[in-house]
């Protein structure tokens, strides 16, 4: 669907979960069917604590990283073993994963790569800043392999340092109509790297709690989830489900309406802002921070600040001619947003909706 459809904090329609999509593409699980992690292969491996990583794991991940950091993928083969030391790390992080401050949390990335790296420049290197993603690292932007085998390798690489959590987009299905999928296949000539990652996708934790004062997801809240512990009890090891509290942790929306509204995304609800305050209250939280919407600051507050929107991908699909934002929460819970603009690239489509500087 075209980008310019999209309206900052209305761009839902773009990304509708088209309950129509029902075809099996050739060669692989479409999903739908799968929501068994035990059908991947990769997460057969039981053991009761994440595995230490040896001398030789972290020069190799050193060297991947160096890799990919030059925008290289990595060989099917690395990928492979790449995802399954990450589901080594991942199988043991919380439905609500602790965060402690201080963190800078980010918004969508949607495979705009070289922003990535510009988010890195603003916000200090990993390690050297914590950070916390709160999702959609993959379709739209043209670096989705890359995007996300980056930031996967620097999980394994610095699991205290980093967490990154599941977002709609990281899903079997939605990812066969938004481009990563696709991605793969011209990359890497087969659905196999695909298969990895989406099957990796299913242990990324859904929500992170940082300093049990700011509730973190991509979406939104349910009408099914009153508190936090009830996060923890959900079964999050499954492909994004249609309907139900896991659907709506990732696709839901606030909205200027009170109570709980039909999402147009055709998946997940629009929640009031006496629904974020009551469950702010009730779990004694400051704030409720999320992505999964343009906004054209890069971030917005809603709710009489119950609720901050972040999204880190600058000019959006290469022609929004948004900004993109980060948020940085210090050792004292202060918070700060730093905004940045795309960087810039040569060869690479500029168009923006931005004023040109002639009609000033
Ligand atoms: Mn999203």
């Amino acid at each position: 669907m075209d980008v310019d459809t999209d309206v900052p904090m209305h761009d839902a329609v773009e990304d509708q979960l088209d309950p129509t999509l029902d075809e099996e593409a050739p060669g692989f699980d479409n999903g739908l069917t799968s929501s068994s992690p035990g059908a991947s292969g990769i997460a057969d491996n039981k053991s009761t604590k994440p595995v230490e990583l040896t001398g030789s794991s972290i020069g190799q991940l050193d060297a991947w990283l160096e890799k990919l950091s030059q925008c290289q993928c990595l060989s099917e083969e690395d990928v492979a073993k790449l995802c399954k030391m990450a589901v080594d790390v991942l199988q043991f992080e919380d439905n609500v994963q602790p965060v402690s401050v201080p963190v800078t949390i980010c918004g969508d990335v949607h495979g705009q790569f070289h922003d990535l790296i510009e988010l890195f420049k603003i916000g200090g290197p990993c390690p050297d800043t914590n950070y916390l993603f709160m999702g959609d690292y993959v379709d739209r932007g043209y670096y989705s392999v890359e995007t996300v085998s980056y930031l996967v390798a620097l999980k394994v690489r610095y699991p205290s340092r980093i967490t990154i959590l599941r977002g709609n987009h990281e899903s079997r299905q939605i990812t066969q109509v938004y481009g990563f999928y696709d991605e793969c296949l011209r990359k890497y000539g087969s659905a196999n790297v695909w298969k990895m990652f989406t099957d990796l996708f299913d242990y990324f934790p859904i929500t992170a709690l940082v300093d049990n004062k700011i509730f973190c997801l991509h979406g939104g809240l349910s009408p099914m989830i009153e508190t936090v512990d009830q996060v923890r009890e959900l079964n999050r090891i499954q492909e994004v489900p249609h309907e139900g509290p896991m659907c709506d942790l990732l696709w839901s929306d606030p909205d200027d309406r009170g109570g709980w509204g039909i999402s147009p995304r055709g998946a997940g609800f629009t929640f009031g802002q006496d629904i974020s305050e009551q469950f702010n209250h009730t779990n004694d939280l400051s704030l409720i921070a999320r992505a999964h919407q343009l906004v054209m600051e890069g971030y917005a507050w809603s709710h009489q600040q119950s609720v901050v929107t972040i999204f880190s991908a600058p000019n959006y699909c290469y022609r929004c001619g948004n900004q993109a934002a980060i948020m940085e929460v210090d050792d004292t819970m202060n918070r700060q947003f730093l905004q940045y603009d795309p960087s810039v690239r040569p060869g690479e489509p500029t168009v923006s909706r931005k004023t040109p500087d002639y009609f000033l």
